[in-house]
């Protein structure tokens, strides 16, 4: 009998082992909020491979299930979620998760501090940080749109470290006509006695034991409604009211009544999902669920914007936090597992395949934080208009860039394992999965594509986006980077010259060419920030790791476009459904 056992792959504190982590706070940081940010950051660095770590998976082991009657035969629709994932709530609170973004400590860096700690929680949390997303996108949402009442009453509960009083948020936007097209939902708004009443099908929930949630419904009868009801509080917006409304409205719901039942809410299944399994999400059926309107009439999405906005740079940290994960377990197995005579670590080709995965890693991370910097410019009001536009246009491309690469790296995370990558109890398998779903909710790669057009349309944001990567090149001056800098140059040329001539073209040809744009933005900009980190390292710390990584990156080609006239989009229809 073979007395062989392969040692599985070990997790080191997560802080420690991070050495672009480090070194990417150490250069963005003011030197005395870094110091004083360092132990917090080691302390979850180690908590996150112990106490945090066993609480997600006794979450992950004990899936939510939905118990729809009591013995007596009454309907409940109580969701029984682990011990773990409760623990996971409270843990969240205690570390100021949601609550660091809120407090503003270190002012325009507050948020940078924020995400490292996210960054280290996620891959360790069964995805608590979908709930944390949502419940930060709610309360920036509340701080720039809510009324004084909902500040009072929502707020303070969402930002809070104190367990007992923590609140998390859901965000009801998709409905069976489409999770996309968000725009034809069905759940009206009835005005009746005194309140708002919903009443609709929302199919997609995530973290449905929330307290509150943030969902959308377009208003369907206009009586008079006193004016301290309702979000509107000016004259003119309420007259407006009394039109019939075709947009959607955005509501602010919390899910139980006073005596702890449900808000007139039905939970009717729990989805049986492929990944992100300690999360309960379920379908509800909105019963004239009692709701408060915030915001214009009619301009529900774009309110919400101001929520999917901030989930959309969590969904990037968390695709970064997981490609992190997986490259950390197989580099420690790549020291540890025997084939052919020597170690996969001495593998020319294994470990070829391996730096493709650091490199792919470090471009995303350096992404996902320079948005997260110019998100709390923003919040702390030192954005330039500039920054605004740019933090736009970067929202959309960080976040279906990000979750594209998460899928990709991971899914060769679990070859690198070889059979038991796909096996179950190694933990493995749940990146994959977990990752999936980056690239999904929160807009598809396609969806953001097309905001990313609407951004560069609406908003004007590509011209400063091009801008600030010229003049980040500029200030790339270290000798060994220059064939970088000029194939980001070429890039950079490409895409104006794309920018150009594409303005003339029509809409199908925007939308077909949108994707193309979209990566071959993301690169660019990535190419941007690798040198710039590059030289940093290089002079500040004496490392040219960065300087051989950036070479690789902008090797691999930055910009892809094609030209997708009319004959092209012709082609594209006749090899998919034939003349
Ligand atoms: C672990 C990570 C955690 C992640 C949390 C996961 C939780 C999961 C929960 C969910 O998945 S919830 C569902 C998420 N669903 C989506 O993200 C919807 C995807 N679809 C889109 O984003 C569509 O583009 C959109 C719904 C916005 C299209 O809606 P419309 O109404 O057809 O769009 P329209 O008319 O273009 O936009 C309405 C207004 O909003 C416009 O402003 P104006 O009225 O002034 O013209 C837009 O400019 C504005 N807008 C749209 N997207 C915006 C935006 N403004 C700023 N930023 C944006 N991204």
């Amino acid at each position: 009998m073979s007395q062989f056992f392969q040692q599985g792959p070990q997790l080191y504190n997560q802080f420690d082992d991070d050495a672009l982590l480090q070194s990417y706070l150490r250069r963005i940081l003011p030197s005395p909020i870094y110091s004083s940010i360092l132990p917090d950051l080691k302390r979850l660095g180690q908590r996150v491979i112990t106490d945090i770590l066993t609480m997600a998976h006794d979450a992950e082991t004990q899936p939510p299930e939905l118990i729809q009657y009591d013995p007596w035969g009454k309907r409940i629709d109580t969701i029984r979620v682990a011990g773990g994932w409760k623990q996971l709530d409270q843990v969240s609170a205690e570390e100021g998760l949601v609550a660091l973004g809120y407090e503003r400590p270190y002012d325009e860096f507050s948020r940078v501090y924020q995400f490292a700690k996210l960054y280290l929680f996620t891959p360790s949390s069964a995805i608590y940080t979908c709930p944390l997303a949502m419940t930060d996108g709610a309360a920036r949402l509340i701080e720039v749109h809510g009324s004084p009442a909902l500040q009072d009453r929502a707020y303070c509960h969402l930002t809070s470290r104190n367990p007992s009083s923590f609140w998390t948020s859901g965000q009801w936007m998709t409905e069976r006509t489409g999770g996309s097209d968000v725009g034809r939902s069905q759940t009206i708004a009835r005005w009746q006695n005194e309140y708002f009443c919903l009443y609709g099908d929302k199919w997609f929930t995530s973290a449905t034991t929330a307290q509150m949630a943030m969902t959308l419904a377009r208003i369907e009868t206009i009586p008079t409604i006193p004016e301290t009801q309702t979000g509107f509080e000016k004259e003119g917006e309420r007259a407006a009211m009394a039109l019939e409304h075709p947009g959607l409205s955005l509501f602010y719901l919390e899910t139980r009544l006073q005596d702890g039942s449900l808000n007139h809410i039905r939970i009717n299944r729990l989805k049986e999902k492929f990944g992100t399994r300690a999360l309960p999400t379920a379908e509800l059926t909105l019963n004239g669920t009692i709701a408060q309107a915030i915001g214009k009439p009619g301009e529900g999405v774009k309110i919400m914007s101001t929520l999917f906005n901030i989930t959309r740079i969590y969904n990037a940290c968390s695709a970064v936090s997981l490609m992190r994960r997986g490259i950390a377990l197989a580099k420690d197995y790549a020291q540890r597992r025997m084939a052919f005579g020597k170690k996969l670590s001495e593998q020319p080709l294994h470990i070829e395949t391996l730096a493709r995965l650091e490199v792919e890693w470090t471009g995303c991370f350096l992404m996902t934080f320079y948005v997260v910097e110019l998100l709390g410019k923003k919040e702390c009001n030192q954005a330039t208009p500039e920054e605004s536009a740019i933090l736009r246009l970067l929202t959309p491309l960080l976040k279906l860039y990000t979750a594209k690469q998460a899928v990709k790296v991971n899914s060769e995370i679990l070859e690198s394992f070889g059979g038991a990558g796909y096996i179950e109890d190694t933990g493995l398998p749940k990146l994959l999965r977990d990752a999936q779903v980056l690239a999904i909710w929160e807009g598809t790669t396609n969806v953001l594509s097309l905001d990313a057009l609407r951004a560069i349309q609406k908003e004007q944001a590509l011209f400063p986006l091009l801008q600030d990567i010229s003049q980040r090149l500029s200030r790339i001056h270290y000798d060994t980077l220059s064939p970088c800098i000029d194939k980001a140059e070429q890039a950079l040329q490409a895409l104006q010259g794309y920018a150009i001539h594409a303005e003339s073209e029509g809409l199908d040809y925007l939308q077909a060419g949108a994707r193309d744009l979209a990566y071959s933005l993301s690169r660019t900009v990535i190419a941007a920030l690798l040198l710039e980190h590059a030289q940093w390292s290089a002079k500040e710390e004496n490392d040219t790791r960065y300087a051989l990584i950036v070479r690789r990156w902008c090797d691999q080609g930055l910009v892809k476009l094609q030209n997708p006239r009319d004959s092209h989009r012709e082609e594209t229809r006749h090899i998919l459904f034939g003349s």
